[in-house]
């Protein structure tokens, strides 16, 4: 089955481009830039990669980014990161990116979004690897910087598809950025926000989701199945679910393998994703092949939730089709 899956035609919806950065990259930027670090090694960079929790993870997720300052270096992030995932055999690949993890440290917003999109163009002649950006907001700055960012965005529009939201979710619910995603929706964004794993107020996140923003996806929103009213309004509408369990595993303790396997008898759209496989060490390959040794998929299960991501991907219907 370890063939099956790597031949596999694989679709990621759920890879944060700053989760991306190996540790060999990071000393090379370092290096380029003039970025002192606390490590000269992979093997230090690597061994301060510690977390137990989302807000533990984001500590050195943040601290990452300080080696990322110019066009080149957003260019050869995804670059490095489209490579690995052609290599696994993804077709398609949607991409968060955190623009205000790099304006509020001076990087301006279109220095990152020229590098992203010129690696996106790049990689799809080389490896014909297709990718589209989603522009992520942090729920922990307020929403008035998330709504300057929203409109910093619009000579971009052609170039994001949608947006999203993540960062600390403690506090933060999604009615904190209603006006923001409404405004989003009126510009043509499709919408999705992270209700990530066991968060406090979880369900009410989720709640929050389908009736006050009307998210045309769900990152995560794995504790949606602690309540049948969200099940069933999720499979009424169709939603697509992007579970990433061994970043699940990392933050919680458990990859929630059980819970996968529930939302596919369930028939939900569940789809399996990497997040941020720098860190959690593992591309979506590897955590299809975690979610079989948990489960001991068949092959029909594996292409089922490769079918999923294809189907709840952002693409013209034409485009998917030829990708399917
Ligand atoms: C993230 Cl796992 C997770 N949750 C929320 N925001 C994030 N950004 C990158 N990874
Ligand atoms: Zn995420």
């Amino acid at each position: 089955m370890r063939s099956f899956i790597a031949g596999l035609p694989k679709c990621e919806l759920h890879l944060h481009i700053e989760g991306t950065l190996e540790p060999e990259l990071k000393l090379a930027l370092a290096e380029r830039n003039g970025v002192p670090l606390p490590h000269s090694t992979v093997e230090e960079v690597r061994a301060a990669y510690e977390f137990d929790s989302l807000a533990s993870f984001l500590v050195g997720y943040y601290d990452g980014m300080r080696v990322l300052l110019t066009e080149p270096d957003f260019y050869d992030l995804a670059t490095a990161y489209l490579r690995r995932a052609s290599a696994q055999n993804v077709r398609y690949a949607e991409i968060f990116f955190d623009p205000q993890a790099h304006t509020s440290r001076g990087v301006p917003f279109d220095v990152v979004i020229r590098g992203l999109r010129r690696a996106l163009l790049d990689a799809e002649r080389t490896w014909g690897v297709r990718a589209q950006l989603i522009m992520c907001f942090l729920r922990d700055f307020q929403a008035e910087y998330a709504m300057a960012t929203l409109l910093e965005s619009l000579p971009y529009r052609e170039w994001i598809v949608g947006v999203g939201l993540d960062s600390d979710e403690r506090g933060n619910p999604p009615e904190k950025f209603a006006e923001v995603f409404a405004r989003a929706r009126r510009e043509g964004y499709l919408l999705t926000m992270h209700c990530d794993v066991d968060q406090e107020n979880s369900t009410e996140h989720i709640r929050q989701c389908l009736e006050v923003i009307g998210v045309d996806r769900i990152d995560h929103g794995v504790n949606a199945l602690e309540d049948p009213a969200l099940v069933a309004e999720i499979a009424r509408r169709g939603l697509g679910l992007t579970v990433c369990p061994i970043s699940n595993g990392y933050v919680t303790g458990d990859r929630k393998t059980d819970a996968i396997r529930r939302m596919l008898d369930l028939g939900l759209r569940v789809t399996i994703n990497s997040d941020d496989p720098s860190y959690f060490q593992a591309y979506v390959g590897e955590n299809l092949e975690a979610v079989h040794e948990a489960l001991g998929l068949t092959a029909a299960e594996l292409v089922r939730l490769e079918h999923n991501a294809f189907e709840v991907a952002w693409l013209p219907r034409t485009i998917r089709d030829a990708l399917l």
